[in-house]
Formats: structure tokens, C-alpha cells, sequence
């Protein structure tokens, strides 16, 4: 078989990370767009980075930005990859309303970069290009549950710029006949989920309040309902979606929904405790405020400018044209996530280093 080479961007992320390990362990040769940083930014994956001294170590990482095409165009003539997978971002949607224009810049002009880059060096038809799309797209809903043909209205400065990447992906691929797909992927999480996304947010914070190091919890909207799965599932669509015979578009779901309330509590229960919400509308909703024993509170400062209430997915297509369904279930992902995060203090605490 001819080699595999992959180029993932966002390899110090979670999917990054995920997907790193997973192209690994089926034998490609893997080389990944890390960012230069003040400090180390490599912990998701030290555990599958060798020496760069050793010969023919498998994954080699490139420094590199989104916003520099110079930079993309080498990395890419340099490494001749056989599948890209578009994963860097400028990915916090409460984050792009502070930073639209680099947001735009790097999750939007960034796709184009790289897709040019493909078409400069003339890769066309050696390359398969894997964009990573979001249910955000969807922002304020048109349809439930959503589906390949819903409209998308963007609700934020990162779902716009993830719209432009959307079409400019269909664009190449029509335009230029590259093997061109975009995953439309709804919210994943796992143990290794940025901190400042609701999920992880709220397991570190179940770890930090048990082991008495926090006092409280502070959240924006509990009602926003997302169809959550785990990323490792995920990355593992992603790959499929680029074994197809035919570039496409494809929603990677659960086809389930639950708000952040009920994260928040599952979490919680996990570790044997229960919740008194205090805070904005949480009267209104008919919570017993002094019910529980932890105290979850919330804070405006975490609502956004325009809200994405309610996302659904409907996985059918993946389902019937990939073969893809996730495997991990809500309750399973909430465990999973918890369990890491106090295990990770425990260990902290006892001085091992984490
Ligand atoms: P993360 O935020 O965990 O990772 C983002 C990655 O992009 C990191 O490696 C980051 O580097 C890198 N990055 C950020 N800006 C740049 C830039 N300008 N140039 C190069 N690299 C950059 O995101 P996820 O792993 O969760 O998501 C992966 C992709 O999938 C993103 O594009 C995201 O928008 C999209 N997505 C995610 C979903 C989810 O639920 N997780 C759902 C749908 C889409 P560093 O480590 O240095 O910060
Ligand atoms: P999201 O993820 O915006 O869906 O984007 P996030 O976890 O940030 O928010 C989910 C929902 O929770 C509400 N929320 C809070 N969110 C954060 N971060 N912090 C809080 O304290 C808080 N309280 C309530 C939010 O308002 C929102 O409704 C993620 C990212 O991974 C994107 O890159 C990806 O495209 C989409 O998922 C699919």
C-alpha cells in the first residue's frame, strides 16, 4: 500500500490529539501545525511524540500558523501529505465576539491558505481535504433536528468564519475537483476538552469543590441544549469522511439534546453531591435554591451577545453512507470526564505530577 501522510493543524488540540493517535495506530505517517508558544503546548500529545532524533519517528510536528501562507505553503510542499485534516481554530465562541477579526482571519482565511496551498503546488488529486465544520453553523435554528440540508444562521464572529470555510471548501472542491469534505460535527468533549468550555469547565470544577480547593460554581446559560458526544468517537468520522470514494458533507451527531443544567447536575451526582442554583432566572424556572449542597450560580458575564439555544443533530447520513455511529453515550461522557478530572486532582494533591 502506498504510504498515508497526514497533515493535521490543531494537532495540540483535543481533536487534534484524538485524531494524531488514531491515524498513528493504522500506520500513517503523521505530521502535525503546532504554534509557537511561551510555553509547552504539546501535553495532549507528548505521549505519542518520539525524539526527533531517533530515525523515522512516525509524527514530526512543523511550527506554523493559520495566518501565515508562506508558512502553510512550505509545511505543505515539505511534508506532501496524501490527507489534510483542517482542525486549527480559533475555536471559544464566547472568545470570538472579543476577537472577530483574528477569529475571521484564522478560522476563515485560514481554510482558504491551506486549500490555496493545495492548489498552488498542484496536489489536487493527491490530496484529500478534511475541513472541520461545526453545528454552529446552524446558530439560530431553522429546523430540528439538524441535517445536511437545514440552513445555517451563524450566531456568532467564530460561526461566521466557520461559514466561510464551509462554502470555500465546497468551492475548491467544485471549482477545482480536490477531494474536498467538510465534517459538520457537533459538540465533542472528553477528558481532555479545553478548560473553558462548559463541559470541562464544570468536571474541573465538581474535582476542585469536592476536594474543598473551590468554593463555587459560576455559569452563564443553563438552558442552552447541545447534542454532546466524545471526541474520540468523533475523530474517527472525520477519517471515514475522507475514505469515501466521493468528497461530501456530513453531520456527525448523537441525536441526542440535554441543557447545561443537566450536565451540570449528572456531574455533580457523579461525585455524591447536589446542587443549590442560585443567580438570574434560576427562580423563574421553579429550582429549589436551597436544596442542594454545592452552590451553582449564575453569572451574565458568561452569556453571550447572541445565544445558539438549541442544537439537535441527525446522524443519518453518516450513519448510512460512512458507517459511522458514536459509540459513547451521554451519561458515559459526563462519568468518563468526571472521573478523569478527580482522579487528576488526586493525584495532584499527592504530589504526583500531572
Ligand atoms: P481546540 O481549541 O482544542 O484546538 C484548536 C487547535 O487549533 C489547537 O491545536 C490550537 O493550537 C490550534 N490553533 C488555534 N489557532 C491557530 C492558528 N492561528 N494557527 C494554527 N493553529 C491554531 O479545538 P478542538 O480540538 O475542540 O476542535 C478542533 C476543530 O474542530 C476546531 O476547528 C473547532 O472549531 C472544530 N469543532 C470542534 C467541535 C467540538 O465540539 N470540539 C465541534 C465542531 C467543530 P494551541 O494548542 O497552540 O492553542
Ligand atoms: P459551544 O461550547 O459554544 O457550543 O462551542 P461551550 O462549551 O463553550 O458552550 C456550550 C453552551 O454552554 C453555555 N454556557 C457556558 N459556556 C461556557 N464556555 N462557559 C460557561 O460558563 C457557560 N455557561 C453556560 C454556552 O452559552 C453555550 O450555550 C463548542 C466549540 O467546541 C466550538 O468550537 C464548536 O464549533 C461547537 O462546540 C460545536
Amino acid at each position: 500500500m502506498a504510504e498515508r501522510i497526514a497533515l493535521i493543524t490543531g494537532i495540540t488540540g483535543q481533536d487534534g490529539a484524538y485524531l494524531a493517535e488514531f491515524l498513528l495506530a493504522r500506520g500513517y505517517t503523521v505530521h502535525g501545525l503546532r504554534r509557537r508558544s511561551s510555553s509547552f503546548n504539546t501535553g495532549r500529545i507528548d505521549h505519542v511524540l518520539h525524539d526527533p532524533h531517533e530515525h523515522g519517528v512516525p509524527l514530526t510536528l512543523h511550527y506554523g500558523d493559520l495566518t501565515d501562507s508562506t508558512n502553510l505553503l512550505r509545511v505543505v510542499q515539505e511534508t506532501q501529505p496524501t490527507e489534510i485534516y483542517n482542525l486549527a481554530a480559533q475555536s471559544h465562541v464566547a472568545v470570538s465576539f472579543e476577537t472577530p477579526e483574528y477569529t475571521a482571519n484564522a478560522d476563515g482565511l485560514g481554510t482558504l491558505r491551506l486549500l490555496e496551498a493545495i492548489r498552488i503546488l498542484g496536489l489536487q488529486k493527491q490530496v484529500r481535504f478534511y475541513q472541520a465544520s461545526t453545528s454552529e453553523l446552524y446558530g439560530l435554528v431553522q429546523e430540528v433536528p439538524q441535517r445536511e440540508s437545514t440552513p445555517f444562521y451563524p450566531r456568532s464572529p467564530y460561526a461566521v468564519a466557520k461559514l466561510y470555510a464551509y462554502w470555500i471548501t465546497v468551492n475548491y472542491r467544485e471549482a477545482y475537483g480536490i477531494h474536498a469534505s467538510n465534517g459538520i460535527l457537533f459538540n465533542h468533549e472528553s477528558p481532555i476538552r479545553g478548560e473553558t468550555f462548559v463541559t470541562r469547565k464544570i468536571t474541573r470544577a465538581v474535582a476542585a469543590i469536592v476536594s474543598g480547593v473551590q468554593e463555587k460554581l459560576f455559569l452563564g446559560n443553563l438552558d442552552a441544549k447541545r447534542d454532546w458526544g466524545h471526541a474520540r468517537d468523533y475523530v474517527e468520522g472525520m477519517w471515514r469522511i475522507c475514505q469515501q470514494a466521493e468528497p461530501g458533507d456530513y453531520v456527525l451527531a448523537t441525536g441526542e439534546t440535554h441543557t447545561v443544567r443537566e450536565f451540570t447536575e449528572k456531574a455533580f451526582a457523579r461525585a455524591g453531591r447536589t446542587i443549590a442554583w442560585q443567580g438570574e432566572g434560576v427562580e423563574e424556572k421553579g429550582v429549589d435554591r436551597a436544596s442542594g449542597d454545592v452552590v451553582v450560580e449564575v453569572d451574565p458575564r458568561y452569556f453571550r451577545p447572541t445565544e445558539v439555544h438549541q442544537l439537535l443533530g441527525d446522524p443519518t447520513k453518516a450513519r448510512e453512507q460512512l458507517g459511522w455511529r458514536h459509540r459513547v453515550s451521554f451519561d458515559q461522557l459526563v462519568e468518563e470526564m468526571v472521573d478523569a478530572d478527580l482522579e487528576a486532582l488526586r493525584r495532584h494533591n499527592a504530589g504526583v505530577r500531572i
